[in-house]
């Protein structure tokens, strides 16, 4: 999703002299290599997309994961970026050797770039717990992030993890299940939201006429992001409104008394990624579900032992445990100025000036990088943003007034200063453990609103940075 922007964007600005090297047999991202059962976006497809690429005709509100993958597929043709693109092509290793990028693929392949922009996502390394005797297991064992089809029809199947994607694909495989048991770790506030909404073809239609289709996109990012992002940074009676609406879904949708403590988490609604859908709670509750937060002591061949020593037979393991969400652009080996390594310049956990500039790493910037906003702003909008912001300065490498471009240690230190302070009063830091913390303890979120994003990201700042001219 990224690397789209970030093509389009050096097109649109003149340049034609770029590669997009994409390690998947498509292109599409996280919507490319997640394809497990009931996966659905859950922004609003309307905010979900390009503004300099609207699709007026969602099919639902919030769209399914095939149609997101097919809106990215299309943009490839829509955006003429395919002479450019070049699928199943890993990158190993980039080296800067005399200002100069050395990208070797996993085919052996070398490249020579005068830039490396690094769009590599968040949220694409699966995390596989380390769960005794894992291996032992005679039936098949999936992981969300790189689904194979497994046959649950009539199948006792388990599903480990209650994120997003536990709870999206724990309800899709429900009622085809013999019997289907959540067992979690940490209970999630889930707020119900008719998920599976069509948006009728009028509305299409309508959208379509609009004079300006981009204009009203952004808009309703903007609206989007900014009504989250105030929930998210500030404690005000709003958030406290809205965490309130995750109480009563809990309290409307779960009868059962027993049931319901169990579901009940001990933090507060929007710490973690707030979980959203439309039969959650309606379908734990089916007597062919059982939701069990025993911690898992081991996995045997034929099923799995909680800690209590109960043995829960089955025929499946489904892991909807999440992402390892802080390797960025690793396992790949980057070398920046003086042989330095991304794993010794974030020892201390990934860190970057305004999520794109690295110290140590002249000419690379990233797109997503750290301190992205995945909590609580249009991914899409920020994309294009930093896209933009990167383009000047290859606008200025272009006409010949810098060289090579570096951000110094002062200004990323700054930077990581103020998001530690702004970090205080956010959702996120109210006591609960989540992905968003790095292997530091610092929590790898924006915690500024879209107009610090916006001025961060308009115009570069000389001193901001070492220039060789
Ligand atoms: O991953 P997660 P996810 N034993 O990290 C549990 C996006 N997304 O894939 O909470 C037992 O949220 C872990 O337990 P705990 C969205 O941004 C978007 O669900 O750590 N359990 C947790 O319950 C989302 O936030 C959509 O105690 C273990 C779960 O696994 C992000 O992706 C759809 C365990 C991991 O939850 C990640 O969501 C889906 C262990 N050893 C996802 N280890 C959209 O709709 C981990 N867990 C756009």
């Amino acid at each position: 999703m990224a690397g789209i922007a970030v093509a389009h964007v050096l097109k649109q600005s003149g340049f034609n002299d770029f590669t997009i090297l994409e390690k998947g047999s498509d292109v599409g991202g996280v919507w490319h290599w997640n394809r497990y059962p009931g996966l659905r976006c859950d922004v609003p497809s309307y905010g979900y997309q390009f503004a300099f690429a609207p699709k007026p005709d969602w099919k639902h509100v919030w769209a399914t994961g095939d149609e997101i993958q097919r809106y990215h597929r299309d943009l490839i043709e829509a955006l003429a970026l395919k002479s450019h693109l070049r699928l199943d092509c890993e990158v190993t290793e980039a080296v800067l050797t005399d200002n100069r990028w050395r990208v070797s693929t996993a085919s052996g392949e070398d490249i020579e770039a005068d830039f490396v922009i690094a769009a590599t996502g968040i949220l694409h390394h699966p995390f596989i717990p380390d769960l005794p005797g894992l291996e032992s297991f005679t039936g098949p064992v999936v992981h969300t992030a790189r689904w194979t089809d497994i046959d649950a029809r009539g199948k006792r199947v388990a599903v480990i993890g209650a994120g997003s994607t536990g709870v999206q694909v724990f309800s899709a495989l429900q009622p085809e299940t013999a019997h289907i048991t959540h067992f979690v770790r940490t209970p999630q506030w889930v707020m119900w939201m008719p998920m599976r909404l069509r948006q009728p073809r009028i509305v299409g239609r309508l959208l379509r006429r609009l004079p300006r289709q981009d204009t009203t996109v952004r808009l309703a990012q903007f609206v989007g992001s900014d009504y989250l992002v105030d929930l998210v940074i500030r404690p005000t009676w709003r958030r406290r409104a809205a965490q309130r609406y995750g109480w009563m879904c809990l309290r409307a949708l779960v009868w059962d008394k027993d049931l319901r403590a169990k579901l009940t988490p001990d933090y507060e609604p929007f710490c973690k990624r707030q979980v959203l859908s439309g039969d959650y709670y309606r379908r734990i509750s089916k007597p062919n579900a059982s939701f069990v937060s025993e911690p898992i002591a081991e996995i045997t061949p034929s099923g799995l032992r909680t800690t209590d020593g109960v043995h829960h037979d089955l025929d499946a393991i489904v892991l909807a445990t999440g992402f390892a969400a802080h390797n960025y652009m690793r396992p790949m080996t980057l070398r920046g100025r003086d042989g330095l390594s991304i794993d010794d310049a974030w020892a201390k956990g990934p860190r970057a000036w305004g999520m794109t500039a690295i110290p140590g790493f002249p000419n690379l910037f990233m797109v997503l990088g750290p301190n992205s906003p995945t909590g609580s702003m249009s991914l899409q909008h920020v994309a294009e943003l930093t896209a933009r912001y990167i383009t000047r300065w290859l606008q200025r490498f272009r006409d010949g007034e810098v060289t090579t471009v570096e951000v110094t240690e002062e200004a990323t230190d700054r930077f990581a200063d103020d998001v530690a302070e702004a970090m205080v009063p956010t959702v996120w830091n109210t006591g609960c453990n989540s992905w968003y913390f790095a292997d530091d303890n610092h929590i790898d979120l924006w915690p500024f609103d879209r107009k610090r994003l916006t001025r961060m990201l308009s115009q570069p700042k000389d001193d901001d940075y070492i220039l060789t001219p």
